[in-house]
C-alpha cells in the first residue's frame, strides 16, 4: 500500500482554464461528426450521432495524472503529452517539488491535493475535478506513454465504453514486469475472467480511458469521507475494470508499452497490493450475488 502523509487535508482543487484544445485529435479522428455524451448518468451506448442534443458537441479529453514524488519524471510525461484539453494532476503529499515541476511544465493544470492516503483515492480526486467527457489515467513515473493517449480516445469515439491499456494485447508491451507480478496478474486476471465472464488479459494495468459519464457506475469512494475507504489503495483498476464489465459496458482492451519507471521507487507492494486486489475481487463478487438475491426476492409489481 502506498503511504502518503497522514495530514493531506483537504486543500481545494485550483482550477485554471482547460489546456490546449482538441484540433490535434479532430484531425487524427474526424470528431466532426461524433456527438458527446451527455453528463446524465450511467448508460451502457456509445454515443449516438443521431442525438440532436449531443450534434456537433466536440468530444473534451482530461487526463488525470497521481502523482507522489515524481517531479523528476514529470518533464518525460510532459515532453510526451499530445494536445488535450485539461490535465489534472492529484498529487499525493509529495516531498519534493512534484507540484511546482507540474505547474511549471502545464501552467493552466488543475492541481488536486487528494483527500486521503493512496492511488485510488488520488484517482477519485481527479474524477471528481475533471470536466472532460472522456478520462484518461495515466501514471506519472515514465512508465505509461502519453503518445498511446490518442489510440485510448479512438477506442472510445469508436464505440466503447472503456479503453483498457493493456500489455498482453497485439501492440503492448512490459519492460518492467517482474516474474511475480506477471503470475500474480495473471492468477487475478483468470480468476476475475472466471467469476465474471470476462476475457480481460491484463487486470492489473492503470492506463485506461472511460467516458466520465460512467463515473456513476465504477462508484468509486466519496472523497469527503474522512476515514480510509475500501477503494483508496492500488485495487482501484480493478474496482473499475469489475464495475464496468458487471454493467454490460463495452470493453476494448488497447495494446500498450509499458517501460521501467525513470527515477524513484514503486509505491507498490506485489503481495498486499496483490492480496487487496484478491480482497476486492472476493467484494465484488459478493455484492453482485447480494444484488441478484435482491432481485430475486423483491416482490412482484402488480399492474392496476
Ligand atoms: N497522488 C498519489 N499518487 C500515487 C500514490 N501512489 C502511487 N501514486 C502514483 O500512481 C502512479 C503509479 O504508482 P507506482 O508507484 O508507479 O506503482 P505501479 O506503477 O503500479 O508500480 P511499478 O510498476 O512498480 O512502478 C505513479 O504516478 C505514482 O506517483 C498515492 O498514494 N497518491
Ligand atoms: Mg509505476
Amino acid at each position: 500500500m502506498t503511504n502518503a502523509s497522514d495530514d493531506l487535508g483537504a486543500a481545494p482543487a485550483v482550477a485554471t482554464p482547460p489546456v490546449g484544445d482538441m484540433s490535434e485529435f479532430e484531425q487524427d479522428f474526424d470528431f466532426s461528426g461524433t456527438a458527446a455524451p451527455a453528463d446524465d448518468g450511467p448508460t451502457n451506448s456509445a454515443p449516438s450521432e443521431d442525438d440532436p442534443a449531443l450534434a456537433g458537441v466536440p468530444v473534451r479529453v482530461t487526463v488525470v495524472i497521481p502523482t507522489r514524488n515524481e517531479a523528476l519524471n514529470l518533464p518525460y510525461v510532459a515532453e510526451r503529452m499530445p494536445e488535450v484539453d485539461e490535465i489534472v494532476v492529484v498529487d499525493g503529499a509529495s516531498v519534493d517539488n512534484t507540484v511546482e515541476v507540474a505547474q511549471r511544465l502545464w501552467p493552466q493544470a488543475v492541481i488536486v491535493h487528494q483527500t486521503r492516503n493512496g492511488k485510488g483515492n488520488a484517482l477519485a480526486c481527479g474524477f471528481a475535478a475533471a470536466t472532460g467527457d472522456i478520462i484518461v489515467m495515466i501514471d506519472a513515473d515514465g512508465s505509461t506513454d502519453p503518445a498511446e493517449i490518442p489510440a485510448f480516445v479512438a477506442t472510445l469515439v469508436e464505440g466503447a465504453d472503456l479503453a483498457k491499456g493493456s500489455r498482453f494485447s497485439l501492440g503492448g508491451g512490459s519492460d518492467d514486469i517482474t516474474t511475480l507480478r506477471r503470475f500474480g496478474n495473471k492468477g487475478l486476471n483468470w480468476l476475475v475472467n472466471r467469476i465474471f465472464a470476462t476475457q480481460f488479459a491484463d487486470l492489473c494495468y492503470g492506463y485506461n480511458a472511460f467516458w466520465r459519464r460512467h463515473l456513476a457506475v465504477i462508484d468509486l469512494p466519496d472523497v469527503d469521507a474522512t476515514e480510509s475507504q475500501w477503494g483508496d489503495g492500488f485495487e482501484v483498476e480493478t474496482i473499475i475494470n469489475v464495475r464496468m464489465a458487471r454493467a454490460d459496458m463495452i470493453i476494448h482492451e488497447v495494446g500498450s508499452h509499458e517501460s521501467r519507471r525513470i527515477h524513484g521507487r514503486s509505491n507498490l507492494n506485489a503481495f498486499s497490493d496483490g492480496l487487496r486486489v484478491l480482497r476486492t475481487i472476493d467484494r465484488e463478487r459478493r455484492s453482485r450475488r447480494a444484488g441478484q438475491r435482491s432481485m430475486n426476492s423483491a416482490p412482484a409489481r402488480v399492474a392496476d
